[in-house]
């Protein structure tokens, strides 16, 4: 017999006093340790309210799918309204991301050829493997003036350059310089602009913005800026593509980048077009730059993995004579360790849909329109669901280990993220130089955790040691 939305267990009935508890616990910071608290709690669903945040919550693979099968035609994630909101006072369109309905699916479906189809990927490698070969030249650079024959230092700045001037040249065609001594300080704002924009976006996921823009909040203000910064930067750059697509007279065979493509294509309006660039570009930096540390910061923890790492990657260099093409589709430990950093790290502490029909998860039943939430966190950490899952072992990945609905760091289906074999290729590539060139090292005893600031971050810096080899 199925039991009725109401008695699913959870703390739903007040969410004023949840938040108020929520934030004792400094719950801004801690959502993902507070959801594996109450996982252990109630058990594999639960029901919750914060503030005026309501949803349910569930851990297990199988429920997974029954919740991306009910995601209907138009799948729609949680609406973050600090985002909405900062659109629809400035009149700037939505992109992508906060599109919703026959909208956003038509501009999907554009996007997608452009941006995610395989097909795409030989017009992105040659451009990302040159970023990645400047990377690796300015860490020698690095190391040669430090005079001692290694760097030591937080890697987290260069790896932002390293994200931002990696996602421009797939956008833009063009670079921007980022791997040179001396760099644009509007690039650098736009970089400190994009984490300010995510740590003043968590607290508004349960005190809604238009109150705390009523009242002046300092976070409202904060938010506003840091959008204000990140437009600025992203319509320069556009703007300069703009002009000169208008210039050129002669057609060459040279792939222009997604922007351009996307102009000539005119399938999109052009406002369009800017707000999902927009987005692309904002949405290019932390995420990858994030998943790379904590790659290296494992790598430097696991000095054996490494050197099977650096094997793969050497023997995939030597059959494909340095086609990186080739190179990618012989490096499968390397794309384990990959998802297995996405495993114990996400970005995404959840996935979420409002469900497009009735379902039933765990014997409850859940009515459509409910906001259902995937703790991706939790689930990979679960010893029910990952053998070992204290272990980073990229090897899991090749084995038989089930992987059913167990790799959703990029989420999944139709609104799964639309940067992902940019965010792919750019990290294969990324490891694949640096295993080449360096050894990776860490201090011994120093465990870091995570920290919530919307997306998930390292709680403190993060030290490697780089060693030529
Ligand atoms: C959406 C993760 C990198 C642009 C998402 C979602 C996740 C995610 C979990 C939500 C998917 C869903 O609801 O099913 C990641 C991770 C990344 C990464 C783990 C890197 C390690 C990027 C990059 C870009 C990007 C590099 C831009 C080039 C986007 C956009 C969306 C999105 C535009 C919204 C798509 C839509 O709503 O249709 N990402 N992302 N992401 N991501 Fe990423
Ligand atoms: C944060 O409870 C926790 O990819 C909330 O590149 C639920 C939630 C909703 C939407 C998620 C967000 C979480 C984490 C960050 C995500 C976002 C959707 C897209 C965004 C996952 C899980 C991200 C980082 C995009 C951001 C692009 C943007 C800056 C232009």
């Amino acid at each position: 017999i199925v039991r009725p939305f109401n008695e699913i267990p959870g703390l739903w009935k007040n969410g004023l006093a949840n938040l108020y508890n929520f934030w004792k616990l400094d719950g801004f910071r801690n959502l993902h340790r507070i959801m594996l608290q109450n996982f252990n709690t109630f058990g594999p669903i639960y029901r919750e309210k914060i503030g005026y945040y309501e949803s349910v919550n569930i851990i297990n693979p199988e429920d997974a799918a029954i919740l991306f099968k009910a995601e209907g035609h138009y799948p729609k994630r949680l609406k973050v309204e600090a985002w909405t909101s900062y659109r629809d006072n400035r009149n700037r369109k939505y992109g992508v991301l906060l599109k919703n309905g026959e909208d956003w699916r038509s501009n999907r479906v554009i996007l997608n050829k452009e941006v995610i189809s395989l097909k795409m990927l030989e017009n992105f490698v040659p451009l990302l493997d040159d970023v990645g070969q400047d990377f690796v030249a300015r860490i020698h650079k690095k190391i040669e003036r430090s005079g001692q024959n290694k760097w030591t230092a937080d890697l987290s700045q260069e790896l932002f350059k390293y994200a931002l001037e990696s996602v421009s040249s797939v956008l833009y065609g063009e670079r921007l310089g980022l791997m040179l001594d001396y760099i644009d300080p509007e690039a650098q704002r736009f970089i400190d602009c994009i984490t300010l924009m995510f740590k003043t976006t968590s607290p508004m996921l349960y005190i809604p913005p238009t109150l705390l823009r009523k009242i002046g909040a300092k976070v409202w203000r904060d938010h506003e800026e840091a959008w204000d910064g990140i437009f600025n930067q992203a319509d320069r750059c556009i703007q300069n593509i703009y002009r000169q697509l208008r210039q050129e007279t002669g057609t060459s065979n040279k792939y222009p980048g997604v922007l351009a493509s996307l102009l000539m294509l005119d399938k999109l309006s052009i406002e369009d077009i800017k707000a999902s660039v927009t987005e692309l570009m904002a949405g290019g930096v932390d995420t990858t730059s994030i998943t790379l540390l904590w790659t290296l910061y494992e790598l430097a923890k696991h000095p054996n993995l490494q050197e099977e790492l650096r094997a793969e990657v050497a023997a995939a260099r030597a059959e494909s004579n340095g086609d990186m093409q080739e190179m990618l589709k012989r490096i499968p430990l390397v794309k384990g360790a990959l998802k297995e950093t996405l495993r114990l790290h996400p970005v995404a502490v959840s996935l979420q849909r409002y469900i497009a029909e009735d379902i039933i998860i765990q014997n409850y039943h859940i009515p459509a329109g409910t906001l259902v939430q995937l703790g991706l966190f939790a689930m990979g950490r679960d010893p029910k669901v990952f053998f070992r899952p204290e272990q980073y072992q990229p090897s899991r990945w090749l084995r038989t280990e089930s992987h059913y609905f167990r790799s959703l760091g990029f989420g999944f289906g139709p609104r799964q993220c639309l940067g992902r074999r940019i965010a792919e290729t750019e990290m294969q590539i990324f490891l694949i130089h640096m295993l080449e060139n360096f050894r990776v090292e860490k201090q011994r005893h120093v465990e870091v955790q995570s920290t919530f600031e919307l997306i998930l971050l390292p709680e403190k810096p993060i030290i490697l040691t780089l060693k030529p080899l």
